[in-house]
């Protein structure tokens, strides 16, 4: 793996436009300009100012900066949601917000070097950086931080995986703090901050996501004139999808459908076929445990989904309702039997793409938009419209234009990383994947062929598309500073193969 050095100036460069190799760095307004935003970036901005003071508008009449709930769910599938397009799955309140807000259909997380990809996601979410800059111990500062500092009350209740130092950084306040990956929420052992500790909490008796959604809900109802930056991490529908016996909301899996693009195994050996969340069910993957597992899987989402209702009625309740943006959005997807794989180790559509869903005043309303973006361009887009001054090392992109016109373009192209087994670019279109271990390259058409079931880099009319994709991908892996070669001199056969780590020695062409 690429270890990069985070005090090199060539690891700290820009935001990602395309074209862009030197190292560097520019500011905000020139990185909006060349990502194609403009100064429609910042036209829904409010200015920077003291305690919550803002500046009157037709859009915030008060003048007082929107408050922010920030609702986030851990390895749910962007295509989980009903009124998105699964006729399959209930989730009435997530339904809701997506009709008084905007929904992306391709916001992604950008990988991991870990394959707990919960840290990373997490890491590069809350510090606005990409994966390839991002440190997982958070010790920069992080976009909570600069919401205090810029007068905001900020709160967090729910899961957090990178390091206690981080949280106690982030966050004036926090309560029920689950501390790890994952846990058996009917008894996760959670922790409160007081006087600058966390303390244990007595065992609350119930599950993990009703007591994040009870803290939320208490902190909405008390806080008070200040702004506020609310962030609810639940560690739902993670893996074990343990859910209440009496929640009434069941799945037959005799009717759950398989994925379209699912497959009895992966087509050849991706670098992490034998990882942790590769062997929750055997090789080749029966279908009917992976329809149960979808089933017992959506159970979980609309378990979530109840909590989320709770908490955004006793946001509606609240006189500063209107005030407050809210965002809902998760750290991956997973791949839940979707080419022979069941975990996030992978870079397919259905384990990088994210649900994000944004509603509040300013807001398009019941819209979608296809506008290309990381999650960590979300943060740095809620401080636009807060008028929070992006902490140092952010260099994730406003969508605030967006967010307004959901036609207008983001960004032009994407680049994911997994660890030293995979690499993959996508211009919105045309994706490629390339395997260097396994000296494997995959080119999807994502317009004709959303669930990447056809491979066409094979085929000799795709070779130009092949050459350029794999140009692209090297120009971004340049201006990020990833040195991971992509061919290797000594690749695996790859072919059938189940179950290597990919962490075998290989030495560079270059
Ligand atoms: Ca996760």
């Amino acid at each position: 793996m690429t270890i990069l050095n985070r005090s090199n100036p060539e690891h700290r460069n820009g935001p990602g436009a395309l074209g862009q190799q030197e190292p560097a760095r520019r500011s905000r307004r020139d990185f909006l300009k060349l990502a194609g935003l403009g100064a429609a970036g910042l036209a829904l901005t409010f200015p920077r100012r003291g305690n919550g003071a803002g500046t009157p508008s037709a859009e915030n009449p008060s003048g007082k900066r929107p408050n922010v709930l920030f609702l986030f769910a851990d390895d749910q599938r962007a295509d989980t949601i009903a009124a998105l397009g699964n006729p399959h799955i209930q989730t009435p309140h997530l339904d809701r917000l997506c009709r008084r807000g905007l929904a992306f259909r391709r916001a992604y997380m950008q990988g991991g070097f870990n394959g707990a990809t919960c840290v990373p996601s997490r890491a590069m979410l809350l510090s606005g950086q990409p994966l390839f800059h991002c440190d997982e111990r958070l010790r920069d500062e992080t976009w909570p931080a600069a919401f205090g500092r810029a007068g905001y009350t900020t709160f967090m209740t729910g899961k957090w995986h990178n390091g206690k130092p981080a949280l106690l950084a982030s966050f004036q306040q926090a309560r029920a703090v689950f501390i790890g990956g994952m846990t058996n929420p009917m008894h996760a052992e959670l922790h409160d901050l007081a006087s600058g500790q966390l303390v244990t909490r007595p065992p609350a008796h119930q599950h993990a996501c009703a007591t994040f959604a009870d803290e939320a809900i208490k902190f909405l109802q008390s806080v008070g004139d200040k702004p506020f930056f609310c962030y609810v991490p639940f560690d739902a529908p993670h893996d074990p999808h343990v859910v209440p016996e009496a929640f009434p909301v069941r799945y037959d899996a005799g009717k759950i459908p398989l994925p379209p693009n699912f497959l009895p195994q992966h087509p050849f050996d991706n670098g992490e076929l034998r990882i942790r969340d590769e062997m929750l069910l055997p090789h080749p993957r029966p279908p009917g445990a992976v329809r149960e597992q979808i089933a017992d899987y959506y159970r979980y989402i609309s378990f979530l989904d109840e909590q989320i209702g709770r908490i955004l009625d006793a946001l509606e309740k609240a006189p500063y309702a209107a005030n407050t943006l809210v965002v809902f959005a998760a750290d991956s997807g997973v791949a839940r039997g979707s080419h022979g794989l069941i975990g996030k180790q992978n870079l397919y559509e259905h384990s990088l793409r994210v649900p994000l869903i944004i509603a509040g005043t300013g807001v398009a309303q019941d819209k979608t938009t296809g506008a290309l973006c990381y999650l960590w361009d979300v943060l740095p887009t809620l401080g636009a419209l807060c008028g929070v001054a992006a902490p140092p090392q952010s260099e994730g992109q406003s969508l605030a234009a967006v967010l307004r016109a959901p036609e207008q373009p983001a960004r032009p192209a994407l680049v994911f990383a997994y660890k030293d087994v995979q690499r993959a670019v996508c211009d919105g279109r045309w994706k490629l994947i390339r395997y260097p271990q396994a000296d494997r390259t995959q080119l999807f058409d994502l317009q004709e062929d959303p669930h990447e079931a056809r491979d066409l880099a094979g085929l000799p009319e795709q070779a130009g598309q092949v050459k350029s994709l794999l140009a692209l991908l090297v120009q971004q892996q340049r201006f990020y500073g990833d040195k991971q070669p992509l061919t290797v001199v000594q690749p695996q056969s790859g072919e059938g193969t189940q179950g290597t780590t990919g962490k075998q020695k290989h030495k560079s062409h270059k």
